[in-house]
């Protein structure tokens, strides 16, 4: 899955796709690069973030979303919002991915439901402006199970198809370093939920402070590629469905 944020403020490739016409070029080209997913998002989950309103990521995305679809390109729209969500579905796009899992609008696995379309429910304990503030796991990896697996019973009960649910740990939401390389380590514990899983590593700080020079300082967001591909890797030979990734060669090769 080929990342595409349509975010000033995104903090990993913000303010590259301020027109239409970049941001189909940038989806065409992680296609030929091997990506089989382009997840399009109008609004920013960096830690911090402040939402915005629905009028402003609807005109982000929707345009964008129409023309990359209609180059036959299956695309997934990351948004914490129904509203959102089946605007994109009907622009085109074929799944929707809710880094809130259905907890930011109650209206979301209905919505999900009735559009008859795959949703990535990821695991989330709140809002991006407070997400890393009072982080506390007694056993993350437990926590996460269960938290994603009480998700997936409202999916269903919401009458989403059990081949439509797709789950995620939400590496660097609400987490510590430690507890995403714990998610890591033990990714046979969530494969066992039973459901396909997408894991998100790329760029992301952990692997920034994994990478920190010898003071100490953060590896730069734009040089960690490799560390991504080479998690992403991992992940994939322990049997993972799917990695959102930014640069998509260095992950297909
Ligand atoms: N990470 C980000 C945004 N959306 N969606 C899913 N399903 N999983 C993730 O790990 C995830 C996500 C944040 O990263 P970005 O700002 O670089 O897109």
């Amino acid at each position: 899955m080929g990342i595409l944020n349509l975010t000033p403020d995104s903090f990993s490739d913000g303010g590259q796709f301020e027109s239409v016409k970049s941001a189909v070029d940038a989806a065409t080209s992680m296609v030929a690069r091997g990506a089989h997913i382009i997840d399009i998002g109008g609004e920013s989950t960096r830690p911090g973030a402040e939402r915005i309103s629905l009028e402003t990521e609807l005109a982000r995305v929707i345009p964008v979303i129409e023309q990359i679809s209609a180059q036959g390109i299956y695309v997934s729209i990351d948004t914490m919002r129904s509203e959102v969500a089946a605007a994109a579905i009907s622009a085109g796009a074929r799944m929707v991915n809710d880094v809130s899992g259905g907890l930011a609008d109650p209206d979301m696995f209905n919505v999900v439901a009735n559009l008859g379309v795959p949703i990535v429910i990821m695991h989330w304990r709140g809002p991006s402006k407070t997400m890393q503030e009072n982080i506390h796991y007694d056993n993350s990896v437990a926590e996460v199970c269960t938290e994603l697996q009480d998700r997936a019973k409202a999916a269903l009960n919401a009458g989403i198809d059990r081949g439509n649910i797709i789950l995620d740990p939400g590496i660097g939401f609400g987490k510590e370093a430690e507890n995403n390389w714990e998610l890591l380590r033990n990714i046979e514990a969530l494969l066992a939920l039973g459901y396909p899983l997408l894991v998100g590593v790329s760029r992301k700080r952990f692997l920034g402070s994994l990478l920190a020079d010898a003071e100490g300082v953060p590896r730069d967001v734009g040089a960690r590629d490799i560390a991504s591909a080479a998690a992403s890797a991992y992940l994939l030979q322990r049997g993972v469905w799917g990695v959102r990734v930014h640069d998509v060669e260095a992950t297909s090769d």
